[in-house]
């Protein structure tokens, strides 16, 4: 019987961050059997999608003179600039065709704020624009919560350690994760996990 306290979060899975997309993953679909099997194990499965407008402030394509990969400032800080990636609507932005959504309770879209990116799936990169997970948890109960997905030095780790300061019990499955690993970033990522008090599984 899946314990009904423990939710699989399985982070963008999606086409434009498996190879052959926009801003693909390394070996980002190997992890996709392993997440679909896992699925049987946990009582909720939440998926989140990387869901952006074409214009939106996170891709270098709106900064001229600026190239994917620099770095800018926002108003909430220093912002990677990205090539442009999983605009809403677009066969990147949906899931990888091997990934089962059948099981998933909720599919949660985040960064559909132009002026805003969204790493983590609790809160957008200004670090207080809540995308309403931490309350559907709550809700329903749920108190300890699995990650899978990609990016692991991105966007699974933002919602990991958002998840540890929101009080959840987090483990991070690493061997179902893959990584940008981007100037240090994958190094950085399992610092500040480690340091947050994420379990690295
Ligand atoms: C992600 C960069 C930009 C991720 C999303 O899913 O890790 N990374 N948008
Ligand atoms: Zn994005």
């Amino acid at each position: 019987m899946p314990d009904a306290t423990h939710a699989l979060l399985v982070i963008d899975v999606q086409n434009d961050f498996c190879p052959g997309g926009a801003l693909a993953v390394p070996e980002g679909d190997s992890i996709i059997p392993g997440i679909n099997a896992l699925m049987d194990d946990f009582a909720a499965v939440i998926l989140t999608q990387d869901w952006h407008p074409s214009d939106h402030l996170s891709f270098a394509s709106q900064h001229p003179g600026k190239a994917p990969m620099d770095l800018t400032q926002m108003p909430y800080g220093p912002q990677v600039l990205w090539p442009d990636h999983c605009v809403q609507g677009t066969a990147g932005a949906a899931f990888h065709p091997a990934l089962r959504t059948d099981r998933a309770d909720l599919i949660l879209r985040k960064g559909f704020r132009r002026p805003i990116d969204s790493y983590s799936a609790f809160f957008e990169n200004d670090k207080t624009t809540p995308t309403g997970l931490d309350g559907y948890l709550r809700t329903r109960g749920i108190t300890a919560l699995t990650l899978t997905g990609l990016a692991t030095d991105f966007c699974v780790t933002y919602s990991a350690v958002d998840a540890v300061r929101l009080g959840f019990a987090v483990t991070v499955r690493q061997d179902l994760c893959r990584a940008i690993d981007f100037d240090g970033s994958l190094a950085a990522a399992q610092d500040g996990m480690a340091q947050a008090g994420v379990r690295l599984a």
